[in-house]
């Protein structure tokens, strides 16, 4: 069968379509440095689209990073950042969130990064319902250290640290999500744009710890396992009659990993970290 032809986009075009749209003015001077086709710009494009959906000034936007090629994120864009440490953003965002409830706290940040050294952090900042959202980039790889195995990593991956293919069941992120108790948990993959765009806008629409766990090709260390050519035809769409207010019945779902399935998987409306300690400071206070 014949390759479909795809139009090309040419920069200057781009550049008139985003600054008509309101979406370069989230965009900072410094030009990404990540490999060209990374699924990582898929993600900054859905982030500035849903800021400006959203009609979120830039002064109450913050982007908060740890540390590997998508923890560069906040570089390169036009609002409040912090280039946290390795595995350290969510607790520094849990505080930023803390000191201001009036900002809009987004994470960012590789499977690595989160769910390797950073792993401890994310239970808490799920069950204690930190008003956040975090974007997890899953490539099943540790790009910017060039190409080593990841808590995500598929099994049979061979990369410079299994040379002997991976042996180890990879972590199933959207599981232990929900298990720890997060308010908003969905999926969204780097070939699917708009769908992402609208996952990232419901995202930090929602008030509450929201986890949207982005599938995202590292172009120059996976050449075999989750490439776009792989996952354009495995990802699908949650099935339509799901019912994403109940918990057990994403967990279901999260479970069948063969095929990734795409969409809102739970939501669920409860006080939030900073709902709580007014009430112990009105408490406090009045006692
Ligand atoms: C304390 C510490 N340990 C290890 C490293 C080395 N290191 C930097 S990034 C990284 C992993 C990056 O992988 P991932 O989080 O998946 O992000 P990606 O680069 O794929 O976006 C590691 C191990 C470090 N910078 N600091
Ligand atoms: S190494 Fe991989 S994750 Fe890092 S910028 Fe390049 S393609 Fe993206």
């Amino acid at each position: 069968m014949e390759a479909e032809l795809k139009e090309p986009v040419y920069i200057e075009e781009k550049l008139a379509e985003m600054r008509a749209s309101g979406r370069l003015a989230y965009r900072s001077e410094v030009l990404p440095t990540w490999c060209p086709g990374c699924g990582y710009f898929s993600i900054a494009e859905g982030l500035t689209s849903a800021l400006t959906a959203l009609r979120i000034p830039n002064k109450d936007a913050v982007v908060v990073s740890g540390i590997g090629c998508a923890s560069r994120f906040p570089f390169f864009m036009n609002a409040y950042g912090f280039h946290t440490l390795h595995g350290r953003a969510l607790p520094a965002a849990t505080g930023i969130k803390v000191a201001n409830d009036a900002l809009t706290v987004i994470v960012v940040g590789g499977d690595g990064d989160g769910f390797a050294i950073g792993g401890g952090h994310i239970p808490h900042a799920a069950r204690r319902n930190v008003d956040i959202t975090y974007l997890l980039f899953d490539n099943g790889v540790y790009g910017l250290t060039k190409g080593q195995t990841s808590p995500t990593s598929v099994l049979g991956f061979t990369t410079s640290t299994s040379p002997f293919e991976n042996h180890d069941q990879p972590l199933n992120p959207l599981m232990m999500l929900l298990s720890y108790g997060a308010s908003w948990v969905g999926q969204a993959y780097a070939g699917r744009p708009h769908h992402l765009a609208d996952m990232i806008k419901a995202a930090i629409a929602h008030r509450g710890f929201s986890y949207l766990h982005v599938l995202s090709p590292c172009v120059t260390f996976d050449k075999t396992e989750l490439t776009y050519k792989n996952m354009d035809v495995r990802v699908r769409d949650l099935p339509e009659e799901h019912d994403p207010t109940s918990r057990m019945e994403a967990m279901r779902l999260a479970a069948k990993t063969g095929r990734p399935a795409l969409g809102l998987y739970f939501k669920e409306e409860r006080p939030t970290l900073c709902d709580e300690m007014d009430d112990i400071v009105a408490r406090a206070t009045a006692s």
